[in-house]
């Protein structure tokens, strides 16, 4: 396994203020949730490695978080252009984080991305399922519309969270992977990706320039 070289991929999480962002991804890289999270942290990425032994590589998830920007909708656009992978987040107690994606998260995104990322549409605060305001019919929906990968998670109970990153992760390696239907990768997926999978053109040549990855400085969530 090529655990010397793990690949970096630019992650970015977006959607309302308050739906669980932040939480999601201290969940992920320190397995703590703060209740009293403040919404605001600093604007550096978190890493965590991952790897995938069916197709012998290693992705290195560097995690943006935003500063609470979010609130006014004044992210920079440079913060998402370059990212290999969106996950926009809703919580599903609120109505309004779901349209919010809809109206403006998705059309912000896919209006100035400059690659195709792969999408995910996380339904959040799926703990609170009875209070819940969009059913999961509608999230599923909504997902396969965008061709999304379409995810419950509870950042308050650790429910799906790394469920997600491994379908992410899956379909970053391998365009043909289907969550809904998820294969164990065979003998070509694996050979299509030494040849370098979806950061390589099919002359081997890296077709995205990634960020170094160095650690962001951020330890917990708050
Ligand atoms: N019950 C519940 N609360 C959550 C969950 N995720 C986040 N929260 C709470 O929702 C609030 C906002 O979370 P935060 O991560 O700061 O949201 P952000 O603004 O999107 O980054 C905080 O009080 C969190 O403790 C969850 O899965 N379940
Ligand atoms: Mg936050």
């Amino acid at each position: 396994m090529d655990d010397e070289n793990p690949i970096p991929v630019k992650v970015v999480l977006l959607g309302e203020s308050g739906v669980g962002k932040t939480s999601i991804i201290s969940q992920f890289t320190a397995n703590k949730f703060n209740p009293r999270c403040p919404t605001s942290v600093s604007a550096q990425f978190i890493s965590k490695t991952i790897k995938f032994p069916q197709y012998n590589k290693t992705l290195k998830f560097d995690i943006w978080d935003t500063v609470g920007q979010e609130k006014y909708r004044s992210l920079a656009k440079i913060f998402y252009k370059d990212a290999l992978i969106i996950i926009f987040v809703y919580d599903i107690t609120i109505e309004f984080s779901f349209t919010a994606i809809k109206d403006f998260w998705y059309k912000e995104t896919f209006e100035n991305a400059d690659n195709e990322p792969i999408l995910a549409l996380v339904a959040n605060k799926y703990d609170l399922y009875k209070d819940e305001q969009i059913s999961n019919d509608k999230g599923k929906a909504y997902a396969d519309e965008i061709n999304a990968i379409f995810q419950n998670t509870s950042a308050l109970s650790n429910y799906g969270i790394d469920k997600l990153f491994e379908n992410l992760g899956k379909k970053f390696l391998n365009p043909d992977f289907d969550y809904k239907n998820p294969q164990e990768a065979n003998e070509a997926d694996i050979n299509n990706n030494k040849k370098g999978g979806k950061n390589k053109d099919k002359n081997g040549k890296e077709k995205i320039k990634l960020k170094d990855g160095k650690k962001g400085g951020k330890k917990n969530c708050c």
